[in-house]
């Protein structure tokens, strides 16, 4: 039984699982293009995205499951390593 509940955020856990457009979406959300994913970006991704229903403090916790050395910033690498952080 599956419920037929579509949440925002299935659509960029389908990416993220996907790991050929990993980088892609990275270089998406990553606006100022440092190599860095601040939570700022990642808010305004997500917001912008219609994920209306993540407040700002779920976006910081999942920024937070991502950030795995916790520099405040998710890099290449964690984005890559971070197999569904949703
Ligand atoms: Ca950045
Ligand atoms: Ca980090």
């Amino acid at each position: 039984m599956i419920p037929f509940i579509v949440r925002p955020l299935d659509v960029l856990a389908e990416v993220l699982l996907d790991k050929t457009l990993r980088p892609i979406l990275f270089a998406a959300i990553d606006q100022d293009h440092n190599g860095q994913i601040s939570l700022e970006e990642l808010r305004a991704k997500l917001q912008s995205r219609g994920a209306g229903g993540m407040g700002a403090e779920k976006v910081a916790e999942l920024f937070k499951q991502m950030d795995t050395d916790g520099d405040g910033f998710i890099s290449m690498e964690e984005w890559c390593v971070t197999s569904s952080p949703l």
